[in-house]
């Protein structure tokens, strides 16, 4: 989301997006020592006293690190976060078991799931907290609670990751789930009362997959740790913990952020390489020759496979760092910007297109740029002759923040997103610099394509008007070469007769008005919770 006082290359600030009174106060009243005004920000008062900078040396992926705050002010403010007292609201919201509340409890080193089917009743689950001594866990609360999904949101933008939690709620001298490591980054904000955490060296350093490890295997605790409300503790995938409410604390609350599941070298490889070696393929003949005949058949490759293989894979290297054809993680990206939490906005029409249609004169940029990703992707109209591509700006606007990270693949429902003309893709970058420009300035050789860009982009809200209109500007488009009868003439398939009508909420205003003329197609048809 774009932020206030940045510098004019790279804010493109609206008054209604952030509403000041927003930044400094949760809704409820509580004060918030987060610190809202841009992505980084919000990780660095989420992190404080320590830097950013310090952080991502010392601590990212490498080790632990605790904060013992003290604070009464963020002791406030976490636990007006989540509490216990809030399952009784939610639990008249209809919630239900296993999609979002497991009930468990850790007996003789093993996970008991005390499970449940159906609606939560809220008395059933407080007769099991009390009398079971079962921990509850809820599943990605930001689905309820504002504050969350506007830290969420935030953090999403900081690591270009999705960003999941979980609430964790044990009642005295209980422990919910045996000594397991996760395959994300986590950061563990104690909400309320205590938390005994015993962290352990790891196993597999940086797994990627969650485990379950018996208590025979972990050795004696490397961290031997209490967490009060307010405390915050950081700790990479694959560290094995465990932790219990101690005696004495009535229960503990807490919430585990988590984030970069599966956003490792790995898995960006796996993204990039099979559309890399499809491409290839168009160019080097040897990647086309068959292979030796039943080479399937045998039940061991015949010796030479692997040899033949590997160069291969050292030509693809060498062409690879050549640097002449692109890498496209498309998947990752997808999956991304269709998967996050939308803009944390209160109103639903901050989204719709702002104010008056661009014109050439008019100085623009896009609006929700953290928002905004752009992919290069085979056309679907590709041929075997020729591997024609094409530009997709995907972004998450009308995403649904109530299913987020719920396990649907949003992507299937919708592939949000404009498609242009791979000669788009210089002027689409110019954009998501956070420049500030002219239509006129944009860089495509047509000045009906720049009109059509803008208008494609305002329609889907994406793009503001920065000043009033520069009646200069327009005049040098429409006196310059090629540029017969101006944006509006007579002759231009693109003049508007009706500004879109914005639709219901999470609903594309569509550019009608811009018919077939108009290179970029909307693809999505947006998420409907
Ligand atoms: O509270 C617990 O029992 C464990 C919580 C946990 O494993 C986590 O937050 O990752
Ligand atoms: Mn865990």
């Amino acid at each position: 989301m774009p932020k206030k006082g940045k510098s004019a290359a790279v804010a493109c600030e609206e008054e209604d997006e952030a509403p000041l009174k927003q930044r400094k106060m949760v809704r409820n009243g509580v004060p918030s020592p987060l610190n809202f005004d841009s992505p980084t920000s919000l990780f660095q008062s989420l992190i404080a006293p320590v830097g950013v900078q310090e952080f991502f040396q010392e601590y990212w992926e490498k080790k632990p690190l605790l904060l013992q705050r003290s604070d009464s002010t963020m002791a406030t403010y976490y636990r007006s976060l989540f509490q216990l007292s809030d399952l009784k609201g939610l639990c008249s919201q209809g919630i239900k078991y296993d999609r979002d509340i497991i009930l468990c409890r850790c007996v003789n080193g093993k996970k008991k799931v005390i499970s449940k089917q159906g609606l939560v009743n809220h008395s059933q689950l407080k007769k099991d907290f009390d009398q079971k001594r079962a921990t509850i866990q809820f599943h990605q609360p930001q689905r309820f609670k504002d504050e969350l999904w506007r830290i969420q949101e935030q953090l999403e933008c900081f690591f270009g990751a999705l960003v999941g939690s979980n609430v964790y709620i044990t009642p005295q001298e209980s422990q919910g789930l045996p000594p397991h490591y996760d395959d994300v980054e986590v950061f563990i904000l104690q909400l309320e009362g205590e938390k005994h955490w015993r962290l352990y060296q790891p196993t597999v350093p940086l797994a990627c997959e969650y485990s379950l490890e018996p208590e025979e295997r972990i050795g004696s605790p490397t961290h031997d740790i209490t967490l009060k409300a307010g405390d915050l503790l950081y700790f990479p995938r694959g560290i094995i913990h465990q932790a219990d409410t101690p005696t004495g604390v009535d229960h503990s609350t807490h919430l585990t952020l988590s984030t970069y599941q599966k956003t490792s070298w790995g898995d960006f490889l796996l993204d990039v390489f099979p559309s890399f070696l499809f491409d290839s393929m168009k160019s080097d003949i040897t990647l086309r020759e068959g292979l030796p005949r039943k080479l399937l058949m045998d039940a061991s490759l015949p010796p030479g496979t692997a040899k033949q293989l590997s160069s291969f894979m050292r030509a693809l290297a060498d062409r690879m760092e050549q640097g002449q054809q692109e890498l496209r993680p498309t998947g990752m990206k997808r999956d991304f910007v269709s998967n996050r939490l939308p803009p944390y906005l209160q109103d639903d029409s901050a989204i719709m297109p702002a104010g008056k249609m661009p014109t050439f004169g008019d100085t623009v940029c896009l609006r929700f740029v953290d928002h905004i990703l752009v992919t290069v992707e085979p056309s679907e109209e590709r041929t075997d002759e020729a591997l024609e591509l094409v530009v997709f700006l995907l972004h998450s606007l009308r995403n649904s923040r109530e299913t987020h990270m719920m396990g649907n693949d949003a992507e299937e429902e919708s592939s949000q997103g404009l498609r242009f003309p791979l000669s788009h893709l210089s002027a689409l970058k110019q954009l998501q610099s956070g420049e500030r420009l002219l239509v006129a300035n944009l860089q495509l050789d047509l000045d009906s394509d720049k009109l059509n860009l803008a208008l494609s982009l305002w329609s889907e809200g994406l793009l503001s008007m920065v000043n009033t209109h520069d009646p200069s500007a327009a005049l040098a488009v429409f006196q310059s070469p090629g540029s017969v009868t101006g944006p509006w003439g007579p002759s231009c398939p693109l003049r508007p007769q009706l500004p879109p009508q914005p639709g219901p909420s999470h609903q594309l205003a569509q550019p009608q008005f811009l018919d077939a003329a108009l290179y970029a197609t909307s693809t999505s048809q947006y998420c409907e919770a």
